[in-house]
């Protein structure tokens, strides 16, 4: 008779003989008979020990294993009206590949509230529980369909360097590393570098990739290290026409996420609401508005925080709006590759807000070389030390604009997760460099 390696989803009352491989879930032992929950990443199904029918050295072997081991049991599936694939398996023959430890640092399938900081240092026990695994599939699911969609719409993936000579988001993030006595940082994005390859006729790129930022903030929503998904595109007219591609993305990526990953969803008992394009645009002087008829005192200029962030969001939720932007930021709060609005003090910039939190900013560049080296002279920036990116505008650049995405915080917030950490598998903070 053959004998099939299934997944525990797959287990069919047909097959009569299986091999199963996975986690010791759960051990009941009844004296003379005992039930294993055998867990894999589809799913469970129950191998059933009559004391009687198991040969002795099988059964001891098995009743006497500890929660979480590992094992590859090949049995006899018999039908059971008392388990929810109606039907057990019987093993005839088992193989231990690893015997967990006692106790362990944390349930899988325990109901007790485990913290946070808990789940994180025993990331490798908190992701076998389904609903953790679930987010990290719809991770992959959201890259992929990412890709998927950026691709359909002419967009070539790049990838640019993590170690840089110089930072594009400012100073206070930038993490210095030493190279070869050099100093040399890690990318806080890869602004400069997307935007010199708008010079190279490749008019539209995006990459998904690590950035880095020294953020000394411990909130639920800054990490050092997340993953950026910039796109950045040529011969655009204004930043509009950079919104209009980022909501049709963002629209179809949602879509998709849906479709695709309806199973893990599922299990998370979650359904994306989806928001028909275009997405509202408040500008900043509106923004500052609602804030100040919240009751906060924001004066024109002033920086949105994360309390201003919330306050705009729940304003737009009442309207049953996810997800807008903001435009017309003050040019001194934007950095130096930002154009400004002739004839103003605005920026042609914007913010992507998902549920009272920034996700993405972007907008479109300065392209002209004498504006730029302005530009960065005015921010007290030296030129000598972006000779490597202002070159490319020396010898015909095309007016281009494009942003950049927290992928981790579009996650989180598309799943109304509390924490940006949830979406992450392996957190960098302030104080987490480990595991
Ligand atoms: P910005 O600095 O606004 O813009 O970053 C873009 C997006 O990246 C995410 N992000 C972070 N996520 C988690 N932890 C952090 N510490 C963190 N910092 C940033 C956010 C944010 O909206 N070069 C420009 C983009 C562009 O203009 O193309 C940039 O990096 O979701």
């Amino acid at each position: 008779m053959t004998c099939l390696v299934r997944d525990s989803s797959t287990v069919k009352i047909e097959d009569k003989i299986v091999t199963v491989k996975g986690w010791v879930q759960d051990i009941k032992n009844l004296g003379g008979i005992s039930f294993i929950t055998l867990r894999d990443r589809h799913g469970t199904v129950q191998i059933t020990l009559p004391k009687k029918k198991v040969e002795k050295e099988t059964f001891k072997s098995l009743v006497t294993l500890t929660r979480e081991s590992t094992v590859i049991i090949t049995g006899e599936i018999q039908k059971s009206d008392q388990t929810a694939l109606g039907l057990e398996i019987i093993p005839t023959d088992v193989k231990i590949c690893s015997r967990a430890d006692t106790p362990l640092p944390m349930g899988v399938v325990d109901k007790v509230n485990v913290e946070i900081d808990t789940r994180l240092n025993n990331r490798f026990i908190d992701a076998r529980r389904p609903d953790v695994k679930s987010i990290f599939e719809l991770k992959s699911i959201m890259i992929k369909s990412i890709v998927d969609v950026m691709t359909e719409n002419g967009f070539v993936q790049v990838n640019t360097p993590k170690i840089v000579g110089s930072g594009a988001e400012g100073g206070s993030t930038l993490f210095k590393i030493d190279y070869f006595g050099r100093s040399a940082y890690l990318a806080q994005s890869p602004q400069l570098y997307k935007q010199m390859l708008m010079s190279t006729g490749l008019d539209r790129v995006f990459e998904i990739s690590p950035a880095f930022r020294a953020e000394k903030s411990n909130t639920s929503r800054h990490v050092t290290e997340f993953i950026s998904f910039d796109g950045e595109l040529a011969w655009i007219d204004s930043q509009k026409d950079v919104m209009n591609i980022l909501e049709t993305v963002i629209d179809q990526v949602l879509r998709k996420v849906n479709e695709r990953g309806k199973e893990q969803l599922d299990i998370l008992g979650k359904k994306i609401r989806l928001q028909p394009v275009p997405y509202p645009v408040l500008t900043y002087k509106e923004c500052v508005k609602i804030v100040n008829d919240s009751g906060i005192d924001l004066k024109d200029g002033d920086d949105i925080g994360t309390r201003e962030e919330k306050i705009i969001g729940d304003y737009m939720a009442s309207k049953r709006k996810d997800l807008y932007f903001i435009t017309e930021y003050p040019s001194a709060s934007k950095p130096f590759y930002i154009m400004n609005k002739d004839g103003t003090s605005y920026s042609c910039s914007f913010d992507l807000d998902f549920k009272g939190q920034e996700i993405s900013s972007g907008g479109q560049r300065e392209h002209r070389f004498d504006r730029l080296i302005a530009r960065m002279k005015e921010l007290e920036l030296n030129p000598n030390d972006f000779v490597f990116y202002t070159s490319a505008f020396r010898y015909g650049m095309p007016p281009h604009g494009g942003w950049g995405i927290g992928i981790d915080r579009l996650l989180t917030k598309m799943l109304d997760l509390p924490n940006v950490r949830e979406g992450i598998l392996f957190p960098r903070d302030v104080s987490r460099l480990s595991p």
